[in-house]
């Protein structure tokens, strides 16, 4: 049996591919497979034309990210596959296909406290089959990676005490070691997000992490330029904007070559918790075409469900993905300074 992983590039993405190997080596999809393969898209762009793909597989399983249907089943067919697993914990339309099982219990209305990130659903999920020390730090990096301190707002953060106190990590200290598993998408680099995975295999404990050096030294480069980034929205020239309903929305462009714009806008929006925060980065480029693509984030935490947010960015020919409270978009050359107008006069409107 061959088995691929198609997992997202961040902290959650990287650990449920991990307890992936973990799982699928303790047979829990059948007989352990001769060959598993990891494969991230191109970081930044949710399309699965940027996958790298080689060889025939009989199962693939798609870990924290989803594509649509059509794209899903074409994958599978390019592959050769019998089987297709999705675990997600995304806002997205449910794929009902013969031989396609869709395991996402928050399009099925439970509720996100209880399944904080993919790892966590992975780890429940197959709770009966496998208990390992190693599943646990898997699946709790992962929570911590996607929730960061909003975790302890969670009942989730009980199980990640539990398992800090274990360890004997503090929180502070267990936010750096998501930051060092983050820093390979940060830095934009493919390959460094597929070794991550094998890293985090070995790794057994948190701690084992923050030895990484490769990771230190990236992770030390990332930050430099978040910082940079977040005290440039600040002393740039306000740009906002009041909804509707009377709610402010902040925006701020950034130009940027790492992909960090979902820490800054996390920052930005923590220190504006009264606001809508939107995000622009076009200093984004694709490595061989020289077009740039603008990304796009927004993040509130005000009560707000964003997520037809989403619907929106896909009519206009984004592509675009997020929860009720963050969207991420990515647009186009083409659609970028159009589709920025009519997101503002969505917000204006809906919001
Ligand atoms: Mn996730």
């Amino acid at each position: 049996m061959r088995c691929l992983i198609v997992h997202h590039w961040d902290a959650d993405g990287i650990s449920s591919a991990a307890l992936l190997y973990l799982l699928l080596r303790r047979g829990v999809f059948g007989e352990p497979p001769a060959k598993i393969t990891n494969v991230t898209p191109k970081i930044g762009i949710y399309s699965l034309k940027s996958l790298r793909l080689q060889g025939d597989y009989d199962l693939v399983i798609f870990a924290d990210i989803c594509f649509p249907k059509e794209e899903v089943l074409r994958l599978k067919r390019f592959v050769g596959a019998e089987e297709l697993w999705i675990f997600d914990h995304h806002v997205q339309e449910e794929i009902q296909e013969a031989s396609v099982t869709h395991v996402n219990p928050i399009i099925k209305g439970e509720s996100r406290e209880k399944y904080p990130s993919a790892s966590w659903l992975l780890a429940e999920h197959f709770r009966n089959y496998v208990t390992l020390p190693h599943c646990e730090f898997l699946k709790v990096l992962g929570a911590v990676g996607d929730l960061e301190g909003g975790i302890k707002k969670t009942k989730a953060y009980q199980d990640v005490k539990r398992f800090l106190d274990g360890v004997n990590m503090s929180f502070e200290e267990f936010l750096h070691v998501v930051e060092l598993v983050d820093s390979n998408y940060r830095v934009g680099c493919n390959e460094c997000v597929e070794d991550a995975v094998l890293k985090l295999l070995e790794a057994e404990k948190p701690q084992d992490v923050l030895k990484v050096k490769e990771w230190r030294e990236r992770a030390e480069n990332v930050r430099a330029e978040i910082e940079k980034c977040v005290s440039g929205c600040n002393e740039q020239q306000k740009q906002e904007i009041k909804t509707a309903s009377g709610c402010n929305v902040l925006i701020c462009e950034l130009d940027t070559r790492l992909h960090i714009i979902s820490a800054v806008t996390r920052r930005l929006a923590a220190a504006n918790p009264e606001k809508i925060v939107v995000v622009v980065n076009r200093g984004f480029e694709m490595e061989r075409e020289q077009d740039s693509f603008v990304q796009i984030y927004v993040r509130t935490h005000l009560a707000l469900d964003l997520t037809p947010l989403i619907q929106l960015c896909r009519a206009k020919g984004c592509s675009a993905g997020g929860k009720p409270e963050v969207v991420g978009v990515v647009a186009s050359p083409d659609v970028g300074t159009d589709f920025l107008r009519s997101l503002k006069e969505f917000l204006t409107r809906n919001f």
